[in-house]
């Protein structure tokens, strides 16, 4: 009931002090008046670094990449529901990613939810299709002790969204208590009879060993490349991966890809189909007269092991099982592409620039859509480096992940590879970006249009669409000036045409420290 001036403290205070005890240390908020005493509370309390967001979807996405990088929770605090309902998309990304996330999220004093004010809403029937576990408060005593739990569900495997709901007498209330961190849940257990039959499956060039998760870290990305060596099983990636470790001295594979006639083309070869940490691969959408599932319809497939087991564990066990020990994974060379020739910024002369420019132990966040497509080739070769995706397809998750994962490791470089159409739905992490000083080189892809969609028209079975269907998919009326919009939020910017200025300015972006834009006209 004391805090450790030994005065008694407040739900809110209690709060603060619990997330530091479970080991959450950030805080990325947009508060408003119902969630005054926990900002109040970040002032009596020392070590929860808190960030501003200007938009709650930034926040959302910043917990997103936080998780990613730093492998525990960062807390967001969110004002009432229509606060958190600015952040459900990000929260349905970070939740696909199996990113753990925290949300504070506040609410009138029960005797004023009665009462119909203006911001009153169901805060838990909004927070419930983005989140794993929800609690409203019910007294400042119960505070401290909800948020262990809700740290608690965060950290259960592979990372879950819990979002707390404060409401404002529990938070000004006396009476809080600190409590301990919980103990997290149990992995699921790994069945060994399973694990016999994927080392039987796995057996020469039409067995395929498909990895998602936390199975694509570099230590687990070796066990499989050891296990491919003795089966002789090809090696593939879901189509988006939270995080994979990837460049020169790692296992490479290919991902399923996205446009649903090369996904069937690339995973008809397989009959017998083992999944560690991933999913059945299915299109993303459905497209009229096209299959759902993506495997050959006699494939056999057979699920080892789920996002929330331990994959390196399950890994292990399936080196064993296959006899795999003394083999040697193929790992990646380092190889990059040559320069492109001097001209216009496309797709493939945009890929081997940035294979080039990649640092040592790069962070890279890539929402490039069709403008990335070289990319994963270009890139196989580069410096070591770890790739985020976005595993939710909610565009908009690019900046603001940048921002997390810069916080949760300013040791390393953050590249943004982000497509000027999705940039536009979280723009304002630029500013937080600038506020923060944060190390992230953003490149914008512009070119103007909503590219992809272009191309899904005529997959949905739109032939020769005309001039009000393409105008919809244009955003070239007006043109965005990325270089006054970034420099108006306070982050460096540039603008070039070709590849030669590409070249320069990605240089001196990743060689300066602080946030830097540059806007790549294609
Ligand atoms: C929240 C959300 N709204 C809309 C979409 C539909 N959508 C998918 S891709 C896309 C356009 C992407 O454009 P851009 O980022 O410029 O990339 P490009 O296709 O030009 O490479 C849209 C609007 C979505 N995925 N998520």
């Amino acid at each position: 009931m004391f805090n450790d001036r030994r005065e008694p403290m407040n739900g809110a205070e209690s709060l603060v002090r619990s997330l530091l005890a479970s080991d959450v240390e950030v805080c990325f908020t947009n508060p408003g008046t119902s969630e005054m005493h926990f900002v109040a509370a970040l002032d009596h309390v020392p070590g929860m670094r808190s960030v501003l967001a200007l938009f709650e979807g930034v926040a959302t996405g910043a917990a997103d990449g936080y998780w990613r990088m730093a492998r525990k929770p960062a807390s967001t605090l969110l004002h009432l529901g229509p606060g958190l309902a600015n952040g459900l998309a990000n929260l349905h990304n970070a939740k696909k990613a199996g990113s753990g996330v925290v949300n504070i999220v506040g609410e009138h004093a029960a005797s004023h939810v009665a009462l119909d004010a203006p911001l009153t809403s169901d805060i838990e029937g909004i927070a419930r299709p983005v989140s794993h576990w929800v609690r409203s408060s019910s007294s400042a005593v119960d505070v401290g002790f909800d948020a262990a739990r809700a740290v608690r569900a965060a950290r259960t495997a592979p990372g879950q969204v819990a979002t707390l709901i404060l409401p404002g007498d529990t938070a000004w209330s006396m009476g809080g208590a600190v409590a301990e961190a919980l103990a997290p849940h149990a992995q699921p257990r790994l069945d060994t009879g399973l694990v016999d039959q994927a080392a039987q499956a796995l057996d020469g060039p039409d067995s395929l060993l498909l990895l998602g998760g936390s199975a694509m870290s570099a230590q687990t990305l070796e066990l499989a490349g050891q296990i491919a060596a003795k089966t002789g099983c090809t090696l593939m990636s879901e189509w988006a991966s939270a995080r994979a470790e990837r460049g020169a001295g790692r296992v490479a594979m290919a991902k399923v890809p996205y446009p649903i006639d090369l996904a069937l083309e690339t995973l008809a070869p397989y009959r017998r189909i083992v999944l560690v940490g991933a999913r059945a691969p299915i299109g993303f959408f459905a497209y009229p007269g096209k299959p759902a599932r993506l495997t050959h319809p006699e494939a056999e497939i057979l699920e080892l092991a789920g996002a929330a087991s331990d994959l390196t564990a399950t890994l292990d066990a399936l080196v064993q099982a296959t006899g795999a020990g003394g083999s040697v994974a193929h790992l990646a060379k380092a190889d990059l592409p040559d320069l492109p020739p001097l001209g216009p910024l496309t797709p493939d002369s945009l890929a081997p620039l940035i294979a080039r420019a990649i640092p040592e132990n790069a962070i890279v966040v890539d929402e490039s859509i069709t403008s990335g497509r070289g990319l994963g080739a270009a890139t196989t070769g580069a410096a070591p480096h770890s790739w985020l995706n976005n595993c939710g397809g909610s565009i908009g998750y690019g900046l603001p992940v940048s921002i997390g994962a810069a916080i949760a490791r300013p040791d390393r470089k953050v590249l943004a590879l982000i497509s000027d159409g999705s940039a536009m739905y979280t723009l304002q992490a630029l500013w937080t970006l600038a506020r923060e000083g944060l190390d992230v080189t953003v490149v914008i892809f512009a070119n103007r249009s909503y590219n992809i969609l272009r191309g899904e028209l005529s997959n949905v079975g739109v032939q020769n669409p005309g001039p009000r269907a393409i105008d919809m998919l244009s955003l070239d009326r007006p043109t965005l000036g990325w270089v006054d919009m970034a420099r108006g939020m306070g982050v460096e910017a540039s603008r070039v045409e070709d590849t030669a200025a590409f070249a320069l300015a990605l240089e001196a972006g990743l060689s300066t420290p602080g946030p830097v834009l540059i806007e790549a006209v294609m």
